[in-house]
């Protein structure tokens, strides 16, 4: 089998995030991974299983997808177009033609970049990359649990992670199936441009009313996931963007426990794993321009 494109990552206890939760808090620092977050796990398998001979990928992306997608495609030597909607940030933009893909600007969410995405597909006869919404990339994900398995003595008492369209989420539980771990999951939900899907995928829903493990939802503002990129850019000395802040909000806005105290979560809890999903659309200007929006200056 081919290698993966996707690293080994860090698992990292974080000093001042188990002070702050009271139980020992482990960050499995996917801001590291070659594309700037999680993603090139699920894609790197996905595109090594379906794109070996293809004439070239199109993917849709808020733009972590996509620059996954693009980083794989440049590595295979297979041509990536990848479809974003306006709402992505220049920098991004840049970041993704920096890796040698074609940018294709179409809608103003990603549903509409998804669509421009399949008509390419089908039309062109390129390799559809989905960013979400496949088993092929949950499988992929599914890689993160067995690598923090390999290092994490005792099991966790809750994940915690991101969830746009819900293909992190997926892979996780399925890591967690493959493991014999199950454990209390929790899912946070923003308006971080990134997690912008307008509908998680089937699969994660489906996961959520099974009842076999239990998954909490919980939204935070825009106020707290920014609020959070700074703190863990102050303590942590990481920059991720507001997609990743939105879970790391959970521990910063003491959801952890409020979750302990209405009986939602357990106490003790045991270890907190927490997915550090990183991102690439954040920089020091973006930060200050979030600020300014968001009226935290
Ligand atoms: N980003 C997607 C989906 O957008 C994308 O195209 O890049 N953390 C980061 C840094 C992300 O970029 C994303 C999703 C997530 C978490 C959530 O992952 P998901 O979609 O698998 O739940 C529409």
């Amino acid at each position: 089998m081919a290698r993966p494109f996707h690293l080994n990552t860090p698992l990292l206890e974080s000093v001042s995030m188990t002070q702050r939760v009271g139980t020992p808090v482990f960050l499995k620092m996917e801001n590291s991974q070659p594309s700037g977050s999680f993603k090139i796990r699920g894609i790197g398998h996905l595109c090594q299983q379906l794109a070996t001979d293809s004439k070239g990928v199109v993917c849709s992306s808020g733009g972590n997808a996509g620059m996954a997608a693009a980083y794989v495609a440049r590595k295979m030597g297979v041509p990536a177009t990848i479809v974003v909607p306006s709402s992505t940030p220049q920098l991004v933009v840049q970041r993704l033609r920096d890796q040698g893909a074609t940018v294709n600007i179409t809608g103003k969410v990603w549903d509409d970049a998804n669509a421009e995405a399949l008509r390419l597909a089908e039309t062109e006869g390129l390799t559809y990359v989905p960013p979400f919404d496949h088993p092929l990339l949950w499988q992929g994900h599914s890689s993160v649990v067995s690598e923090v398995a390999a290092s994490l003595d005792e099991k966790p008492g809750a994940v915690l992670l991101s969830v746009g369209g819900g293909g992190l989420l997926c892979g996780v539980i399925q890591g967690l199936k493959d493991q014999g771990r199950l454990v209390t999951l929790d899912d946070i939900t923003s308006e971080a441009k990134c997690l912008g899907a307008k509908t998680v995928c089937r699969k994660a829903f489906e996961f959520s009313q099974s009842g076999e493990i239990s998954i909490i939802s919980e939204l935070v503002t825009d106020q707290q996931a920014l609020s959070a990129v700074e703190t863990f850019l102050d303590e942590e000395r990481v920059l991720v963007e507001m997609a990743c802040g939105a879970a790391l909000a959970a521990v910063y806005s003491g959801l952890v426990h409020r979750l302990q105290d209405e009986g939602r979560l357990p106490a003790p809890l045991g270890p907190l794993l927490v997915i550090v999903c990183g991102g690439s659309s954040v920089d020091m200007e973006q930060l200050s321009h979030l600020k300014h929006k968001l009226h935290t200056v």
